[in-house]
């Protein structure tokens, strides 16, 4: 018996998600943008890559805010009480030390994560107000690449918002400012954000958390062609496509791609589409931008925050920048 690849029903995420295919695989050279990772298993996988021994930058971040918590908070509140406002449903132990630390200190924090999810706002919801005493949820299903729209503050309250993990390094430059700017215009003056960078460093270490020896992210990366099998009825051969990391000194970006191994069609059922690859040629996944120091605080500074202080660890490795709003 034949097996029929039928495609997911038709929803609002399906379309954006075949729209974004449509386009980037009709682009030259071939791209998909890297929101497309965060299916459930590209959620799951993502979860493993920030534990493996390579990639340093999740456990780097954490040291730093595990050492610095109290401090965090104590400059961003400058003796108002703190609302804590997450772009993303919750990076889990990091915003949880931050958390804990507002809850030392003014007894209850308000927490609002910002994300396009309900379900992952629900389960950050549950999660944290289970874990940490003290801590009401108030998440905002908005999408803050869109700017941020959030309640009035209360009198002698501010905002500390977290934008941690380095997320804001898969974002274009041009973007990544358009984007501190829409965070500016929703916030007042005082308030505070908190950005997390990574920094430039070593070649060959840069590659490896990028190219891990189990093979994580390769899987991470490669699970987006089994996503696009599994939501439009698509037809890629994960094992006709190879991961690559490449450091792209020029643009101070590490790129992903994933590589065609040999002249290859693929059809893409739900919008009856053949795609054509030429042996070697890749599909532009993700990039990953490293920060200058210094340049985290220069941005800052253009979107309309005053840097008030940078944390890093003693490699310098990982930077996390506190901005005033002014
Ligand atoms: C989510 N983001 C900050 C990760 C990064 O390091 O750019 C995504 C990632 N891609 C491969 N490994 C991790």
């Amino acid at each position: 018996m034949r097996n029929t690849v039928l495609p997911a029903p038709a929803s609002a995420e399906t379309d954006r998600v075949a729209a974004a295919v449509r386009d980037g695989l009709c682009s030259l050279p071939k791209r998909l943008s890297p929101w497309l990772f965060y299916d459930e298993e590209g959620s799951r996988l993502f979860e493993r890559i920030t534990e493996l021994p390579e990639y340093y930058l999740t456990r780097t971040e954490r040291g730093i805010l595990s050492e610095n918590a109290g401090r965090i908070v104590e400059s961003a509140s400058n003796g108002d009480r703190l609302r804590i406002v997450e772009l993303g449903a919750g990076s889990a132990d990091k915003t949880r030390l931050l958390l804990a630390a507002a809850v030392r200190r003014q007894g209850g924090v308000i927490y609002e994560p910002v994300d396009v999810s309900p379900s992952a706002l629900a389960s950050a919801k549950q999660r944290i107000e289970r874990e940490i005493p003290g801590v009401q949820v108030a998440p905002r299903v908005e999408d803050y690449t869109q700017g941020l729209v959030l309640d009035a503050e209360g009198p002698g309250e501010r905002r500390l918002v977290l934008f941690i993990g380095s997320s804001i390094g898969n974002f274009e430059p041009l973007e990544a400012m358009g984007l501190l700017r829409g965070i500016r215009a929703g916030l007042r003056a005082e308030d505070a954000l908190l950005l997390g960078v990574d920094l430039v460093k070593d070649e060959m270490q840069l590659l490896a958390a990028y190219d891990d020896a189990a093979g994580v992210t390769a899987a991470f990366n490669l699970n987006l062609l089994a996503r696009l099998n599994r939501e439009l009825g698509a037809e890629f051969d994960p094992a006709a496509f190879s991961h690559k990391a490449v450091w792209n000194a020029a643009r101070s970006r590490i790129e992903m791609h994933l590589v065609s191994r040999t002249k290859q069609r693929v059809k893409i059922d739900s919008f009856e589409f053949e795609v054509e690859f030429e042996a070697g040629e890749t599909i532009h996944t993700e990039n990953s931008y490293k920060y200058r120091p210094g340049q985290a605080e220069e941005a800052l500074r253009s979107a309309g925050f005053a840097p008030e202080k940078t944390w890093t660890d003693e490699q310098s490795w990982f930077a996390v920048v506190l901005g005033q709003a002014f």
